[in-house]
């Protein structure tokens, strides 16, 4: 008898620590949840410098006002320190024509350019942003972007090399682009 009483007993135990630790891992899982949201109440802000949004049809470019998704090319965006939002391009050229820039190079966190080789150039695909900082660049091609002479980017040497060998132009990566350069590109 006791025996079976011990071995009921067993059983309740078995049957109730799981569920105790479901609830008790409930309960970690909301307290972290509500310390999480407790730190990023500027959740734009660090939406935003995580990842790339898309560019939605009427949005302006930040440098020169065009409309962005009117123009063929790939586009770029960026994350500013104290930013609410990416700020948008309607070219890698205008992107990289704000963020060479010496007053604003400092402040930016992410970048990030369409990846041209999984992307038809006249409408870049909102889903193919990639790092601008891990990005190859090929610049010089016949392709226009929406400022003209562009920098058509890609994930891979590749990739960006196959482009070159199709449309011209050179490849650099990111810590090879410079402000004399963008400028020297032409309309
Ligand atoms: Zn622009
Ligand atoms: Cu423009």
């Amino acid at each position: 008898m006791s025996l079976f009483i011990n071995t009921a007993q067993t059983i309740n135990a078995a049957r109730t620590a799981p569920k105790m630790i479901r609830t008790a891992g409930l309960i970690i899982c909301v307290l972290l949840s509500l310390i999480v949201t407790g730190c990023n109440e500027d959740t734009p802000e660090t939406l935003a410098a995580q990842q790339a949004i898309a560019i939605e049809t009427g949005e302006e470019c930040h440098l020169c006002g065009m409309i962005i998704t009117n123009f063929p090319g790939p586009k770029g965006q960026l994350y500013e320190r104290g930013q609410e939002q990416n700020k948008r391009f309607c070219s890698t050229r205008d992107m990289f024509a704000y963020l060479l820039d010496p007053e604003h190079q400092h402040n930016i966190q992410q970048a990030f350019v369409h990846n041209m080789a999984v992307s038809p150039w006249d409408h870049p695909d909102e889903e193919t942003y990639i790092d601008a900082r891990q990005a190859w660049y090929v610049v010089g091609s016949s392709l226009k972007g929406a400022m003209g002479p562009t920098l058509a980017s890609f994930a891979d040497q590749p990739s960006a090399q196959k482009f070159a060998e199709l449309n011209g132009g050179k490849l650099y990566q990111f810590s090879d682009l410079n402000l004399e350069l963008i400028s020297s590109m032409g309309f």
